[in-house]
Formats: structure tokens, C-alpha cells, sequence
């Protein structure tokens, strides 16, 4: 995301056609020096030029930041990470961050003032991302649920049933047993690819026949954990749109068949700025505890985060970071801001 962001602060208005002052030309943005350290800004040409959001130019330096300086930059800024699927309601509040946080300071141009954009949205974005930590292995282990039920919902294709045989690994590695209910009857070969990852994990699948009811079959997976002291039931589930009253039904009688412990929504961060409006729905229709978001290796972007939490308040649980059973990681806020932030990095 910093990539993308810093790519449309080098070109912001006042940089890209600089306006000459008494003899002075501001540099253009390809020779803004990369430390202040190594090659020091030029002294301030004189007088100071009157227009603002030069904050990539020579004519900004020295002068202190007024809100609308900050303003006019910004206005560049939240197209950069609106295009990073960064949702509008956290733009606003960076904006309201990065005011609070810029406003009357002195910044000398090109280098300085990228770096305290940077440290400000970094601070704006840790405050997004900060939620009390989720720690599911001991939730479980508390023994509140017996078996603890986990229902994943979300639309087609986001990666619920790879994210279920990943969380089937997980929980292993916690000392954690689980069986897994396969709740996709209505996708053809659904259940076919539950069963393969059931057996290559060594964990027992339950199951109907395609077409089957998916609450019966979730009743049946619940009633397995009681005899057999199974701490986990994960509960698969058919795609599906908050749009598409059957399929929501339906989830609706797992919920009520089943009392899940955890409804996990699983969003897939290449779909942007839709899956916030999916996450929404998907809690409006269901009741939404606690989220995955998927894919994160492929994602340029990165935003998707960011929306997620600030917009339904829901904690991030966990990330999806690849194709294989090891790639489910906790979700770590920090690790996600340093990823975000990172020099070069490609989110
Ligand atoms: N690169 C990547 N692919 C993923 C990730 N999670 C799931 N997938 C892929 O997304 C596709 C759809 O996943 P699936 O679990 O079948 O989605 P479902 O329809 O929601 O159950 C599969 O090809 C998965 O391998 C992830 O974190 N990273
Ligand atoms: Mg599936």
C-alpha cells in the first residue's frame, strides 16, 4: 500500500508542475533526495510561493503546515488508498489523523514530509487494526462450548473450505481435536473436496449425500464430537450471496440447529472493497463473530484489512497467506501495519 502511496505523493499537484518562484524552480519530483541526510535541501528559496500543497517542493520548506495544506495533499493521498481498498470511513479518519498530527509542524520538503505522512498514517492505521486479541485455542480449552462449533459462511470461491482444513491443522498444532461437517450439499463436488482433505489430514469428515440437509448433517458432526470428546466441530457451508434467500435459510437453520460457538465470515482480499459490503451482510443476515480474510499473498493492495475491522468492528482472526495447510496465520495487527507500510513491499 506505502508503494501506491508514495507513487501519488511524488506526483502531487505542487510537484508535478511546480510553480517558479523570483528565479527559484522546485525540483522536479524524480530529484526529490531520498535522505535529507545524505544530499541536504537546498536553503529556502526567497520569497516563500504562494501556492499550497507543495509539500514535495522546495517552496514548502520552512513554512509551518496549516490544515489546508494538509487538506489539498490529502485529497491526492485518499485516491492512492481508496485504490488500495482502503474503505472511505478509514479514509476520513486518517484525514482527521494526519491533521491532528501534521498540523502546524515544520516539515523541510520532499523526504521529511513523505516520512511524517508516513509515520502519522502508520499510527492511524495501528489505531484501525487495534482490537482486544482473540485467542481461540484458549476459548476452547475453556470448555464453555463442548464441542466448540464453528460455522464458516461467505460467498462462493473466498476460501471457506480451504480455510477449514487449514484450521483443522491449526487446531491440531494447539492439541486440539476437531471433525468437520460437510455443509456444502449444494456445490457439486463440494463434499468430494472435504473428503480429500479430510484424509490427507487424518481428520473424520461427516457427511450426507449432495442435496442433503446441511443442518442435519452439521446435527450429526455436533453429536459425533459428544461421543467420541471431539473439542471441534467445523461446520463448512455452501457459497453464498446475503441475496440469495434459500442458501441464507439455510444458514439460518444451521444457526439454529446447531447453536454455533463462533460464526466465522471469510472474506477474500482480492475482492476489495466488495468484501466489507459482504462482511456487513453477512452479519446483518447471520450474526458474524469474528472474521478470516483469505489470500493475502496474492493481494497487492492490502487495504481490505483496514476496512474489515474499522467499518464491522468484528476482530480479524485469522490470515489467509497461501494455498498450503500451513498457511493460516493468527492475526498479528502489527505484522499486518509493517506489511502495509513496508519499503517496496507489494501490499
Ligand atoms: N493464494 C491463496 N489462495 C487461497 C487462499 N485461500 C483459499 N485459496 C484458494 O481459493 C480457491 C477457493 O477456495 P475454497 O476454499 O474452495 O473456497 P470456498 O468456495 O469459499 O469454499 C481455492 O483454489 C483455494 O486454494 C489463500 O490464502 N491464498
Ligand atoms: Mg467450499
Amino acid at each position: 500500500m506505502w508503494a501506491a502511496i508514495k507513487a501519488r505523493l511524488r506526483r502531487s499537484p505542487g510537484s508535478e508542475s511546480p510553480e517558479p518562484t523570483s528565479g527559484a524552480v522546485a525540483p522536479p519530483a524524480a530529484s526529490v533526495p531520498k535522505s535529507s541526510k545524505a544530499a541536504p535541501p537546498p536553503s529556502p528559496p526567497e520569497p516563500v510561493p504562494s501556492s499550497e500543497g507543495e509539500l514535495f517542493t522546495e517552496g514548502f520548506f520552512g513554512r509551518r503546515l496549516r490544515e489546508a495544506t494538509i487538506d489539498e495533499v490529502f485529497d491526492d493521498l485518499e485516491v492512492a488508498l481508496l485504490q488500495s481498498d482502503v474503505s472511505l470511513p478509514v479514509v476520513d479518519k486518517m484525514r482527521r489523523d494526519l491533521r491532528k498530527d501534521l498540523a502546524g509542524r515544520k516539515l523541510r520538503f520532499g523526504t521529511d514530509a513523505e516520512e511524517a505522512i508516513r509515520t502519522s498514517l502508520i499510527r492511524s492505521a495501528r489505531s484501525v487494526l487495534a482490537r482486544p486479541p482473540v485467542d481461540l485455542a484458549a476459548l476452547i480449552r475453556a470448555g464453555t462450548h463442548r464441542p466448540y462449533v464453528i460455522l464458516f459462511v461467505g460467498v462462493n470461491g473466498t476460501g471457506k473450505t480451504t480455510s477449514l482444513a487449514k484450521l483443522a491443522v491449526w487446531l491440531r498444532a494447539q492439541g486440539l481435536s476437531s471433525v468437520i461437517a460437510a455443509g456444502d450439499t449444494f456445490r457439486a463436488g463440494a463434499i468430494e473436496q472435504l473428503l480429500v482433505h479430510g484424509e490427507r489430514l487424518g481428520i473424520r469428515v461427516i457427511r450426507q449425500k449432495e442435496g442433503g440437509d446441511p443442518a442435519a448433517v452439521a446435527f450429526d458432526a455436533v453429536e459425533h464430537a459428544k461421543a467420541k470428546g471431539v473439542d471441534v466441530v467445523l461446520v463448512d457451508t455452501a457459497g453464498r450471496q446475503h441475496t440469495n434467500e434459500n442458501l441464507i435459510e439455510e444458514a439460518k437453520k444451521i444457526r439454529r440447529v446447531v447453536q454455533p460457538s463462533l460464526t466465522v465470515f471469510v472474506g477474500d482480499a482480492l475482492s476489495g472493497h466488495d468484501v466489507v459490503e459482504q462482511a456487513k451482510e453477512f452479519n446483518a443476515a447471520l450474526g458474524v463473530d469474528g472474521l478470516i480474510l483469505t489470500k493475502l499473498d496474492a493481494d497487492a493492495k492490502g487495504g481490505a484489512a483496514l476496512s474489515l475491522t474499522y467499518v464491522t468492528k468484528k476482530p480479524i482472526l485469522f490470515v489467509g497467506t497461501g494455498q498450503g495447510y500451513d498457511d493460516l496465520r493468527p492475526f498479528d495487527p502489527e505484522w499486518m501495519v509493517q506489511r502495509l507500510f513496508a519499503e517496496g513491499s507489494a501490499a
